[in-house]
């Protein structure tokens, strides 16, 4: 791609990074289970938050939504009390002499786990177009294993929101598996690595099932050790009856994947197929 890629590598390793150790300094006093929330945008608030809960501290709020369970809460907003009452509490909750100037001057959101706020609880990543600006709100999602930090969520506006992730179908272009794996790239985005049957509902259900669509699962490495973009080895599986069969043909063995009505089926990677990227917000 442009010179401009580098750079934007560069600033995309960097910044989780930063973000990343930032908070786990936030978050170190909620031990283990706080580690499972990455912070991914700051001063936005969001109106698709479920239950709201008032005078809580972030790491209570993470608290909730991690005992509330994944199936309840992906992630919450957290806002700080900015008026007078918040230095009170935040004064009583540390048993201390009145806070001075200076102490008021350097608050901020970003050092104040004891700080006390409004908290709500989230079951699906908002669309962006959904968010607006508030002073001081963070949103926090759960993360899995695999610990990936945004600096903010980005997503093109070509592209629609699932509950955990964005996607695009492209039904009007049809690249070979490589060429695909590259448009997806410049979208900020991959191959979709369907790792869910909710997912794959959504898939088949927003999908033409006259058409075959790359997804995001090859075995071209080592023969039968299908990997998914993400580089996991995949745990649910959608084949169709007899595949993956690796047919041979014009001496090409079958190394990638393409859903094709409902099911995954390997084929020949230059072939020429419609394609799904997906923008993943939290790895399942
Ligand atoms: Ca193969
Ligand atoms: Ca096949």
């Amino acid at each position: 791609m442009s010179p401009t890629r580098t750079k934007t590598s560069i600033t995309g390793l960097l910044l989780p990074l930063l973000l990343l150790l930032l908070l786990l300094q936030l978050l170190a006093p909620l031990g283990e289970a706080t580690a499972s929330f990455l912070r991914v945008a700051d001063d936005m608030d969001t109106t698709a938050a479920g239950a709201r809960m008032s005078g809580l501290a972030v790491t209570d709020c993470g608290f909730k939504c991690f005992n509330a369970g994944p199936s309840q809460c992906r992630g919450f907003v957290w806002r700080p009390f900015v008026d007078s009452s918040f230095y009170d509490q935040y004064n009583s909750s540390r048993n201390s002499t009145p806070a001075d100037d200076s102490a008021q001057s350097t608050f901020s959101p970003l050092v104040g786990s004891f700080s006390l706020g409004r908290c709500g609880l989230m079951k699906c990543v908002p669309p962006p177009s959904s968010l607006t600006p508030a002073p001081g709100s963070q949103i926090y999602l759960m993360s899995g294993t695999s610990a990936v930090a945004y600096g903010s969520i980005m997503v093109p506006p070509s592209y629609r929101m699932a509950c955990t992730f964005a996607y695009r179908i492209y039904d009007k272009v049809q690249l070979s598996f490589e060429e695909a794996e590259r448009q997806c790239l410049r979208d900020r985005a991959r191959l979709i690595a369907i790792k869910t049957a909710e997912q794959q509902r959504i898939m088949t259900g927003q999908t033409s099932r006259s058409e075959a669509y790359w997804i995001g699962l090859d075995d071209r490495d080592s023969e039968g050790d299908f990997v998914m973009s993400d580089g996991t080895k995949p745990k649910y599986l959608n084949w169709d009856s007899g595949q993956p069969n690796n047919y041979i043909k014009d001496e090409k063995d079958q190394d990638c994947t393409m859903l094709y009505q409902g099911t995954w089926n390997d084929n020949q990677c230059d072939q020429m197929l419609r394609f799904i990227c997906e923008i993943p917000f939290l790895e399942l």
